[in-house]
């Protein structure tokens, strides 16, 4: 069509310059695609083939992009605030690890997972955690933080009314003991950095669902864990090199095993690392002050009171990777066979070299009658220590390890610290399971030192 209109142009020789330049352009024009015409006939079809392909596939990346900037699903936060009328406040609501605090909680989480779980939001729905439980004068209020998946092209104003409707909708329709009045109910939605804060300033809480998995393997040639799984797991380092694990208990203070501090007490030469990395690490702060347990004995071999609470120079920044572990009262009871958690970049076997990436197992709660028993430990467990592991061997922390957490995972998914790594015969042997510093023995010494 081009050709046509440019020989029937070119009959017209000395037009206006507007019509030259045209005659100019189409015939620049039309030689281009006889060029171009001829370069396509010189090339081999395995060329053509190869361009075409190359074209296809960026048409489809292109397209692919769009369609996941448009419909790939994002975190929504948002906050949950009610006042409950059948209950009454109990100053034990104030701290988040009371036992009062915890079953409250797991009674306002479980009704609001029924809640959106049974309703058209069910697929978005993700989790919810009650933050705070404050005094009012007819009852308690709750503060609730939801997280849903909402794709992110969804307008944050429809979101928001979808959660609102169910959420007024339902709870009026679904029959709890608690009684919620339905005019104190407020829905905010919550930047993503509001909602991450909230979070990450809860003690124990994992942010991204990690599958569990049969946990055969001792720490020693174990699981490497992912990023988020054990935020709380700190590694502490004398003069930068590792030389213990130990746990976040809050933005200050670590809790570790006074072992670790044997030969080096100077705060100076210590300094504590986060993240699943030892390098590069997450963060890395100076140690301000090393508390050790009075009553612990360098000299003595019977590693009682096997704990000491270390002070950072500055506070830790918390994120979803690096946050704090929850305390237990002291009058938990963590039962016999319950399944626990050690993590630690120790060695893979005894005597062997620390490894940079984390590393996990699954271990289970020994009875100290069972772990005093001759062929086990004869009589060393005190009251101060709890076994975890197996009788069989293989699954234990081992050197390296030491000072780091074991810890337990409550019905609302919340992880409390149940003991310390401390010591053992070897690591994995049969009869010789891990031996830990009992944290809710320590509880309270705990407490006097840190405030926490
Ligand atoms: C240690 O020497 C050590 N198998 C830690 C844990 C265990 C043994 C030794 C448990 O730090």
């Amino acid at each position: 069509m081009l050709r046509c209109c440019t020989v029937c142009c070119g009959a017209q020789d000395g037009g206006s310059p507007r019509e030259k330049s045209f005659l100019l352009t189409s015939e620049w024009y039309t030689e281009a695609v006889i060029q171009m015409d001829r370069a396509v006939r010189r090339l081999e079809p395995w060329k053509i083939a190869v361009i075409v392909v190359s074209v296809i596939v960026g048409l489809a990346l292109i397209i692919g992009l769009i369609t996941f900037l448009l419909c790939h699903d994002q975190d929504r936060y948002y906050n949950a605030s009610f006042l409950i009328t059948n209950v009454d406040y109990n100053p034990q609501y104030e701290r988040q690890t009371t036992e009062e605090f915890r079953n409250l909680s797991e009674d306002i989480e479980t009704m609001i997972s029924e809640i959106f779980r049974g309703s058209f939001l069910s697929k978005r729905y993700i989790r919810s955690h009650v933050v705070t439980l404050s005094p009012d004068p007819v009852g308690v209020l709750a503060s609730v933080v939801l997280v849903f998946k909402f794709p992110s092209a969804d307008s944050e104003e429809a979101t928001w009314g979808q959660v609102n409707r169910v959420l007024l909708r339902r709870l009026r329709a679904t029959s709890t003991f608690l009684n919620v009045d339905q005019s104190t109910i407020k829905l905010t939605e919550l930047n993503k950095e509001k909602g991450d804060n909230l979070l990450n300033n809860c003690c124990g809480i994992r942010r991204q669902a990690f599958s569990s998995f049969t946990g055969v393997e001792r720490i020693t040639g174990g699981q490497g864990a992912r990023e988020g799984e054990w935020p709380w797991q700190a590694s502490i380092q004398q003069d930068g090199t590792h030389r213990c694990g130990a746990s976040i208990i809050s933005n200050t203070w670590l809790v570790t095993a006074a072992h670790c501090f044997r030969e080096v007490k100077d705060p100076r030469r210590w300094t504590a690392s986060f993240g699943i990395l030892l390098r590069p690490p997450k963060q890395r702060k100076l140690v301000r002050r090393i508390i050790v347990h009075e009553r612990y004995s360098d000299l003595l071999t019977d590693h009682d009171n096997d704990v000491a609470v270390v002070e950072l120079a500055s506070p830790i920044e918390f994120t979803s990777e690096v946050h704090s572990v929850c305390l237990p009262e002291a009058s938990h009871v963590f039962p016999n066979n319950a399944s626990c958690f050690v993590t630690g970049w120790g060695a893979l076997e005894n005597d062997g070299y620390s490894v940079n990436l984390l590393r996990q197992a699954e271990v289970r709660i020994i009875s100290t009658e069972i772990c005093n028993r001759r062929q086990v430990y004869g009589g060393a467990i005190t009251a101060g220590m709890v076994c975890a592991g197996y009788l069989d061997g293989q699954v234990d922390a081992c050197q390296g390890d030491s000072g780091g957490p074991l810890v337990n995972a409550n019905s609302r998914g919340i992880w409390y610290l149940v003991g310390i790594v401390s010591w053992g015969d070897d690591c994995g042997k049969p009869n010789k399971p891990g031996v830990y510093t009992r944290v809710t023995y320590y509880r309270n010494w705990i407490n006097s030192k840190t405030g926490i």
